[in-house]
């Protein structure tokens, strides 16, 4: 039975990524990452940016623990760096690679913020990678090794975990489309990745000692609401849904992949890929599920024309037109809260797991400095309205029974976003790159957070929320 959920405490905060915002590539033994090697290549990423510095936040744990804690979060997200801690991907393990997250969940205690820790945010070690990356499924095996290396050094202090980030783009935007490190185009490997991401996943959260006591462990997933264009768009619409979200809910959910899937990804029909007890390791892994939205997808039978751009990220899908409407962000991606009302509402409905909305937020071109009541900062009045609407859609799922308990933004700080470098700025501060401290300056939208996040009374502590 749907119940009204309005009334019951929601964790806010903001959440980040290393790579995006760490720099320090070098530094304290810390091995290379997929990511190192793609933005070394010309042409992968917008103006040749990478990450080597970053927000160099590697350096500047205070004062990025500073900004969480005066916007008034409950929870920080943030990832850890696999080649920070295994430069290798596995065996050896650079204590002060660990050093740095021991620092920062110290730094969060203190400042009496909730941490959650995502172990895998798409930075592969290198090595991994060479010898042949998530399609592998030794690459799943390292991840077990790994967490378990984080987990016995963070563990005491950190309650929430979650294992992938948007296991999707690692798979097809990486391994598929080729517009994400490692940049490759091999749609078979993309669906081959994809179910060792979730194998991963499975046995990382079964080895991870203190699930039972006090301990939550979830996975981050860029679930979308598919909207075909028309009539004749719903087969398709159909296909797009197979591998952006089934793929990684329906085997969660159900402990299989059905035959609709299994027609677009027929590598995952292969029993030397999905192995006797595969399926069942994954059915009911996740304690909660994080939710990552920014825009709906909105699939239309393409015509005879070239290819869409973004075709390459559903292997085995042709004639795939995707529509963008009115209004969008900087980034191009289309402003439409309902899709997260939606998306909220049907994934309580398919899961009935506790859902924390980990990345919701927008790029603009925040280029207007202004004299405001906080002092000088970036009128960014168009991230407002996308926040406001977009909380208004959590409150409207919540009211319509979604056991939605969290809420972060993407994201902090202006940061390496990707492909598209840092040009495209999604941060509550903004970051001054030509200057030599990297002065961060609070937007608006990070004080009219602060503003709305300080009215209503919230329980200190965010863990019990999640926390089965
Ligand atoms: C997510 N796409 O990435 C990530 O979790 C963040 O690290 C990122 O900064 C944020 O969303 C904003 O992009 C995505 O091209 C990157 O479809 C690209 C896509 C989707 C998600």
């Amino acid at each position: 039975m749907a119940s009204d959920n309005t009334d019951q405490p929601l964790v806010l905060g903001v959440a980040t990524a290393s790579y995006q915002i760490e720099g320090a590539v070098d530094e304290d033994g810390r091995g290379t990452s997929v990511w190192d090697t793609f933005t070394a290549l010309p042409g992968h990423v917008r103006n040749g940016d990478d990450g080597s510095l970053a927000c160099d936040s590697y350096h500047r744990v205070d004062d990025d623990v500073r900004l969480v804690r005066e916007l008034g979060a409950d929870c920080y997200r943030f990832s850890i760096a696999w080649p920070r801690v295994l430069p290798e991907g596995r065996g050896r393990v650079e204590q002060r690679g660990l050093d740095y997250y021991d620092r920062l969940v110290d730094a969060l205690a203190a400042a009496g913020v909730e941490p959650a820790a995502t172990l895998y945010h798409w930075d592969l070690p290198q090595p991994l990678e060479d010898a042949g990356g998530w399609p592998e499924r030794a690459t799943a095996e390292a991840f077990v090794e790994y967490a378990g290396v984080v987990h016995a050094r963070l563990g005491d202090r950190v309650r929430l975990w979650a294992t992938h980030n948007e296991p999707w783009c690692a798979a097809y935007l990486g391994y598929a489309a080729g517009v994400h490190a490692p940049g490759r185009r091999e749609g078979g490997a993309a669906h081959k990745a994809a179910h060792h991401l979730m194998l991963g996943h499975a046995w990382a959260r079964e080895a991870l000692p203190g699930r039972d006591a006090g301990q939550a462990v979830g996975i981050v997933l860029n679930l979308a609401p598919i909207w075909p264009e028309d009539d004749a768009s719903r087969e398709l619409a159909d296909r797009i849904d197979a591998t952006r979200n089934r793929v990684w809910l329906d085997p969660l959910v159900d402990g299989a992949y059905d035959d609709r899937l299994l027609a677009v990804a027929p590598e995952l029909a292969d029993t030397s890929v999905v192995r006797d007890g595969d399926l069942a390791s994954i059915h009911g892994s996740a304690d909660w599920l994080g939710i990552n939205y920014y825009t709906p997808v909105r699939p239309r039978l393409g015509g005879d024309g070239p290819p869409h751009p973004e075709q390459g990220a559903y292997p085995g899908v042709e004639g795939l037109d995707l529509v963008v409407r009115e209004p969008r962000t900087d980034i191009g991606w289309e402003v439409e809260a309902r899709g997260l009302e939606e998306l909220l509402v049907d994934t309580h409905r398919r899961t009935g797991l506790p859902l924390l909305i980990t990345e919701n937020g927008a790029a603009y071109a925040d280029e207007r400095v202004v004299d405001g009541p906080h002092g000088r900062m970036v009128d960014d009045q168009d991230r407002i309205d996308y926040l406001r609407d977009h909380l208004v859609a959590v409150d409207r799922a919540r009211a319509a029974g979604a056991d939605v308990r969290g809420y972060l933004v993407w994201t902090l700080l202006d940061n390496f976003e990707w492909a598209e470098g840092y040009a495209k700025k999604f941060g509550l501060v903004h970051v001054d790159r030509s200057s030599p401290d990297l002065t961060r300056t609070p937007k608006a939208s990070y004080h009219w957070l602060r503003e709305q996040w300080a009215a209503p009374a919230r329980q200190a502590g965010a863990a019990h929320l999640l926390i089965p």
